[in-house]
């Protein structure tokens, strides 16, 4: 018999899916043009609300500006609506004009860090006008050669910046700080890991919070630690999940890493039963939102298989017997603690995850669901096949 409790958390998880995710994208060698892929946002939204009646757990939509920007949010919100999903957080692009060459808010010209800051202030407007509650700041700043800027007074900037954006947060309203340690810099990235961004959430107050997103990290960084440190240090605020083998590959969540992914889930599922309230109330609070471009495979297919392989992790993390992981953790058994996480990561909650979303009204395959659906072949009828980008020339 399954405990309902189990099931009644599985059904609690919500992911966030990207706007970027359902149009063409791909790589800096070609972007590959398919048939219905999204071409404006509202088509974005309705596929984001396919994948919501798919999953019954996809709610919201991520948006990044200027990409997805309207004249009309209240309109906006009405076509979210009506696909049964709403807008969520907003992400500012500071990283596409051709101004921010040398940076956004660490960049050496006043000028240009104005520019930059009174852009997220924009974001901050929007998302009190859509009624969204985060903004998610990814800054593309770094530089490529030694000697290029003098990197404490670019941290200076940064830091500046950053508290002007913060002081326009209304209560309700939390800014959460990407960290990436290479690319588009080269030489160095201005928030280049978890302890950068931390630092800078400190230094600006309770509602900026660390977001990880999962593809910016080095080779073997223990990711799941970093969360554990976040999560005890109540800055944790939440995640961009996607899979990477060797840079910031974009590819579908759990897909290279699926025991990765578990882990993470595991400290976030101890973490929620804590009894430190302060810790047990960030690891509740944290937004889990997919940041995927999708390049080779089919946009709707690739993510409602990233939201399965999500609730997978999650489920299986809600699995480990923790009272028995405890005691071997406390007896200094160190395999039979191993153990305890490999039972928990080799069940196959399968039936499990079919007995939850049939509790939630949803078929209990959606890949199959979506694939029986019909809804595939109708947008590509009906949209087409939009011009997409090249690529990069040179490669
Ligand atoms: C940058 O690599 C990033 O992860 C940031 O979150 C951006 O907003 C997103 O990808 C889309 O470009
Ligand atoms: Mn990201």
């Amino acid at each position: 018999m399954t405990d309902p409790r189990v099931i009644e958390r599985i059904n609690r998880l919500r992911v966030e899916t990207p706007s970027w995710g359902y149009g063409n994208s791909g790589t800096r060698f070609k972007v590959f043009a398919q048939p219905g892929a999204a071409r404006s946002i509202e088509e974005k939204l309705a596929d984001a609300g396919m994948v919501n009646r798919l999953t019954g757990i996809c709610p919201t939509v991520a948006i990044h500006i200027p990409w997805d920007r309207v004249d009309d949010w209240e309109a906006l919100c009405k076509v979210a609506a009506g696909h049964g999903v709403k807008i969520g957080a907003i992400n500012p692009n500071l990283f596409q004009d051709d101004e921010y060459m040398l940076g956004s808010l660490a960049h050496p010209s006043d000028v240009i860090r104005r520019r930059a800051v009174d852009h997220v202030i924009d974001c901050i407007e929007i998302a009190k006008k859509v009624g969204s509650s985060i903004i998610s700041l990814w800054l593309a700043d770094g530089t490529n050669y030694p000697g290029q800027d003098d990197l404490r007074s670019r941290s200076r900037r940064l830091r500046e910046g950053l508290k002007l954006i913060y002081a326009e947060l209304p209560a309700g309203i939390r800014l959460l700080v990407e960290y990436k340690f290479f690319e588009p810099g080269f030489y160095s990235t201005d928030l280049p890991d978890w302890g950068t961004a931390y630092a800078i959430c400190r230094d600006l107050g309770p509602q900026a919070e660390v977001l990880v997103d999962t593809g910016h990290h080095a080779q073997g960084v223990n990711i799941e630690q970093i969360v554990a440190q976040l999560l005890d240090r109540a800055r944790l605020g939440g995640f961009h999940f996607n899979a990477r083998k060797y840079a910031d590959d974009d590819l579908i969540v759990g897909s290279t890493n699926p025991f990765e992914l578990f882990l993470i889930f595991n400290e976030l599922v101890a973490a929620e039963d804590e009894s430190d309230e302060k810790v047990a109330a960030t690891a509740r609070n944290v937004a889990y939102m997919i940041d995927q471009s999708h390049n080779i495979e089919p946009k709707l297919e690739a993510m409602v298989q990233s939201v399965v392989n999500i609730q997978t992790a999650h489920a299986k993390a809600l699995l480990v017997d923790r009272t028995r992981l405890h005691e071997a953790q406390a007896a200094g058994d160190v395999l039979e603690a191993n153990r305890v996480l490999l039972d928990a990561y080799e069940s196959d909650v399968r039936p499990l995850l079919a007995e939850a979303r049939k509790q939630l009204g949803v078929d209990p395959n959606p890949v199959a669901a979506l694939r029986n659906s019909g809804y595939v072949e109708r947008v590509a009828r009906e949209r087409g096949t939009a011009s997409a980008g090249s690529g990069y020339p040179g490669a």
